[in-house]
């Protein structure tokens, strides 16, 4: 009979917990924000301004997406399949190109966001619904996003692309801070970029693109010219021991 009761206490217990788990639909990866009418903000690999959905693991453990779904029609649940090992990691943020332009990388996702407003819905690997949104009109070059970051309700703000919604710092543990390096010109149109450190120890920089791919990792004291000849269009991420600043290169 004890045993019994035990037993009934912990299905109780389970139920409860379920219960909750279900409520806080803000745990684990959410969508965090979005762009359905991207005009002149920022382009994607190939230099074209597309919509974008912002994708935060508001959780403390990587996730991974593959197999996972995303789509905008309520009853094709499987219409975009993210690719095998595409990993959000904690406090991180993915973008993904909603550009019907499936052959220009892993994350173009085959539908376009309308500025008129539709339903946006997260899928996991087991078909459970783990986000399901539904947005308005959008206006020109303005995020919908979630605020307070990650967990929030949705708001028409100034967009942060791949970063916090309330900061702009593209990951939770980055204290905002000063600028730890002036960039310029930035946006970057020519073949050069010039990086010119605010401190007078010698500066580490390691530039990552928007898939997270290293692209450049040096130290300087003072100042230092960089060739971005052969970068694409497109917004890098400059990580020094500070902070992470973004680079944009358009061509
Ligand atoms: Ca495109
Ligand atoms: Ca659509
Ligand atoms: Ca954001």
């Amino acid at each position: 009979m004890k045993l019994q009761n035990t037993f009934s206490a912990a299905i109780v217990a389970t139920m409860i917990f379920l219960a909750f788990g279900n409520a806080s639909a803000q745990s684990g990866v959410v969508i965090n924000e979005i762009m359905a009418s991207n005009q002149t903000y920022i382009t994607d690999e190939n230099g074209e301004y597309e919509d974008w959905v912002e994708l935060y693991n508001n959780s403390s453990s990587s996730v991974n997406l593959g197999g996972w779904f995303l789509t905008d029609n309520p009853d094709n649940l499987d219409k975009w399949e993210f690719p095998t090992n595409t990993v959000i990691p904690a406090m991180g943020y993915i973008i993904i190109w909603a550009d019907e332009d499936s052959s220009q990388g892993p994350l173009h996702a085959n539908f376009k966001l309308s500025i008129m407003g539709e339903d946006l819905l997260l899928i996991n690997a087991s078909g459970a619904t783990i986000q399901d949104i539904t947005f308005g009109q959008q206006q020109a070059d303005k995020g919908y996003a979630r605020s307070p970051n990650g967990t929030g309700n949705f708001t028409i703000k100034n967009p942060t692309f791949k970063a916090n919604n309330d900061t702009g710092i593209s990951s939770a543990n980055e204290v905002e801070k000063a600028e730890v390096l002036v960039i310029s010109p930035n946006p970057a149109t020519g073949n050069e970029v010039v990086l010119r450190s605010k401190s007078a120890e010698k500066q580490a920089v390691a530039i990552y693109d928007q898939l997270g791919r290293e692209r450049l990792r040096t130290s300087f004291f003072n100042q230092t010219t960089i060739d971005i000849s052969n970068w694409p269009t497109g917004i890098y991420f400059l990580k020094t021991s500070g902070r992470t600043q973004l680079l944009a290169v358009q061509r």
